[in-house]
């Protein structure tokens, strides 16, 4: 890499009291992280971790701009801005070593330190990931209007990532009060930066969205605080992001696994070294006589105990228990009673969803709505119609074809204070977004130990039954199921739609809320008019009888009604049950029915093969087997993707005749 030009020779200088509270940061860093390599040689911190040596002056300058409620979002490089931000070494020591006594309670480790009431929303395992949480933490500081700015940090290699553009984009047509901070150590584990990285220089790449970029010296804490200094400002006054790149270099191996040949040329890794920016910080302390030469000794001495005082509460911290992992993964959830009657006002299953946004948004100014499209137009199936005429441009919005980044954006925003309900266009553009729900919404509560709640709603239209063809007709419950931390509801009546959407709104954890193409287009009901929610894992036994249970979901709900009411002239007494929330799945509904006619039948829309039925069925394999008369009967999809010529895909989606022949089957 060429030398950098250094931004600070507008030869600014750095108050005498701010370098010397940048220096101790710097140094507190420096030995922590030392101090780290040497415990994980010892074999006391396992897994890996990633030192910040080298990099100290970045973190220390640009926290030395922030207030403590303002967001920091890190990657798995994240000790040094932990520390900078404030957070307690002894937590941080004993996370390192996996103890209860760590930031996440030793759940979460190395990469997903995290303290919120410090602003830290967490180092993050996933390259990349910080830029659209943080993205969201900016929003909701917008909208708070307390004048707090989100600084996502990440690395040269995470430049390449969709996300960066995205959130970029999203920052800057938002207006967002954010910093994207590239600590461009130049290389991306052992690949070099020069090789991966198109373009004159990752601060060029801002030119593209409109934002100020710049490019200053990693190792000058004094270039780096200044240009932060503006940055913040900026974000502050509500002239949106700015894209600072901080060029430095990391002493150490990629991390302490160090299990990979390190491929720097030796003359360029001297050279680096020789500008240790903690050694330029003591010079200047020293030649500006801010400290005397016998000052940085003590000084030093002093950080060493209190690393050692680290080191010692992390080894006196106890294991966490199983009972601790368990209880981490959700947030309770609030108390929810449904009304006794649905009333007789019959409304569409479209206009019931519209009704729960209306209602949640009027109740909680917190509640936020995003998507493509929900603004003035309502959406492209009009569930958002009239949320943006009712409450504004601010709280309902439309969003860039950014899927992984507004999600990701939502799941920031609700990590720090609002409650987003997200809006996917059609539910298969979900494969865009799966980091974000999966690493991120799912884990996070858990990863730091099972305090923070991560209120989002994803909701939108999934499956067949609109000839849209393969990519816009699926239905994938089955994968966000399989997944501890996320709620996924499914709701087959206008009735419960509204109820199960107020409860999804009022939750605390992240929940996928699948709503069935076909009972948009076909399904009313009685729905009540005022608010009310439906108990989340509680299901509906839609109707009574004797002989056989139908487990149906969503769309395949109403024609397992309309086959029991037609198996019923025969004579056959068929029970149709209602999940409506696949997880937490009321196991012992079905059990119990499953109990009382022995034999049962599961159908969904979704493929069969390691679809939601092979769990159901698993479940009362497992626990109702001796009940069991028959061979359970599933019916779902074959194993095509959606046709989409009309008679096919009617042939594809199960119908009320499949669901009969299914129950004749068994008696
Ligand atoms: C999405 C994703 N891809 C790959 C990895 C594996 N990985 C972890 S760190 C890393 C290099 C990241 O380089 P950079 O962003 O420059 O950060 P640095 O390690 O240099 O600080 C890679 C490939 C990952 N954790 N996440
Ligand atoms: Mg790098």
């Amino acid at each position: 890499m060429s030398d950098i030009v250094p931004y600070s020779t507008r030869n600014r200088m750095l108050p005498a009291e701010d370098l010397k509270s940048i220096h101790r940061t710097m140094l507190r860093i420096r030995a922590f992280e030392q101090r780290t390599a040497e415990l994980f040689t010892e074999g006391l911190i396992k897994g890996t971790a990633h030192s910040y040596v080298g990099e100290e002056a970045i973190a220390a300058a640009v926290c030395a701009n922030l207030r403590r409620d303002d967001i920091i979002g890190s990657y798995h490089r994240g000790h040094g801005h932990c520390i900078a931000k404030g957070a307690d070494l002894r937590k941080m020591m004993a996370e390192l070593m996996g103890r209860s006594s760590g930031y996440c309670g030793g759940l979460g480790g190395s990469m997903h330190i995290a303290d919120l009431n410090l602003g830290i929303l967490g180092a993050n395992g996933i390259v990349g990931a910080a830029m659209p949480l943080c993205t969201g933490a900016a929003l909701a500081a917008k909208l708070s209007g307390q004048g707090q700015v989100a600084v996502a940090f990440f690395g040269d290699g995470a430049s390449n990532q969709g996300v960066f553009h995205e959130s970029m984009n999203l920052a800057a047509v938002w207006k967002l009060p954010m910093l994207f901070v590239c600590e461009n150590n130049q290389y991306a584990l052992t690949t070099s930066y020069l090789s991966t990285t198109a373009g004159s220089s990752i601060a060029d790449r801002a030119l593209a969205y409109g934002v100020s970029g710049i490019q200053v010296n990693g190792n000058d804490p004094t270039d780096v605080y200044f240009a932060v200094k503006e940055a913040v400002e900026r974000a502050r006054a509500g002239q949106g992001p700015t894209l600072i790149e901080a060029v430095t270099y990391r002493w150490g191996q990629h991390s302490m696994r160090a299990n990979l040949p390190d491929p720097r040329p030796k003359v360029e890794y001297d050279a680096w070294i020789g500008k240790d920016p903690l050694k330029a910080v003591e010079r200047e302390l020293v030649e500006r006589q801010v400290l005397g030469d016998g000052e940085l000794a003590p000084l030093h001495e002093a950080v060493r105990e209190e690393v050692e005082t680290a080191v010692d509460f992390g080894k006196a911290g106890r294991q966490p228990t199983p009972e601790a992992a368990l209880a981490a993964v959700y947030a309770p959830h609030p108390v929810a009673i449904e009304p006794n009657s649905p009333g007789t006002r019959e409304i569409s299953f479209t206009a019931a969803l519209n009704e729960a946004l209306a209602d949640e948004m009027e109740r909680d100014g917190r509640v936020i709505v995003m998507g493509e499209d929900v603004g003035a137009t309502g959406g492209i199936f009009q569930v958002t119609k009239g949320l943006y005429e009712r409450f504004g441009a601010e709280r309902v919005r439309d969003t860039p074809i950014s899927e992984a980044t507004f999600v990701g954006c939502g799941i920031g925003a609700a990590i720090t204070g609002l409650r987003p309900v997200v809006e996917l266009q059609i539910f298969d553009f979900v494969a865009l977004t799966m980091d974000m729900l999966v690493n991120q919404a799912a884990k996070f509560r858990y990863m730091l130990g099972g305090g923070p709640k991560v209120p989002i709603v994803i909701r939108g239209p999934q499956g067949g039954g609109i000839r849209l063809a393969a990519q816009h007709s699926q239905s994938l419950e089955a994968w966000f199921a399989h997944v501890p931390g996320l709620i996924v509801i499914a709701p087959s009546t206008p009735y419960a739609a509204k109820g199960l959407l107020c409860s999804a709104i009022r939750d605390d954890n992240p929940v996928i809320f699948l709503e069935s193409k076909l009972l948009y287009v076909g399904a009313t009901g009685p729905v009540p008019e005022q608010p009310y929610a439906i108990p989340i894992g509680k299901g509906e036994v839609m109707r009574e009888g004797r002989d056989i249970t139908v487990v149906a979901t969503m769309a395949m709900v109403p024609r397992a009604l309309a086959a029991a009411a037609q198996l019923a002239n025969d004579g056959i007494s068929v029970e149709v049950i209602d999940p409506r929330t696949l997880r937490p799945l009321d196991e012992a509904l079905i059990l119990e029915s499953v109990r009382k006619t022995n034999r049962l039948v599961i159908a969904h829309e979704a493929w069969t093969q390691c679809g939601f039925g092979a769990e159901i069925s698993a479940l009362v394999v497992e626990k109702a087997f001796d009940w069991l008369d028959a061979p359970i009967v599933r019916v779902g999809a074959p194993g095509i993707p959606m046709p989409y010529n009309d008679e096919l895909e009617r042939w594809t989606i199960p119908s009320q005749e499949r669901i009969s022949a299914a129950v004749r089957s068994l008696l």
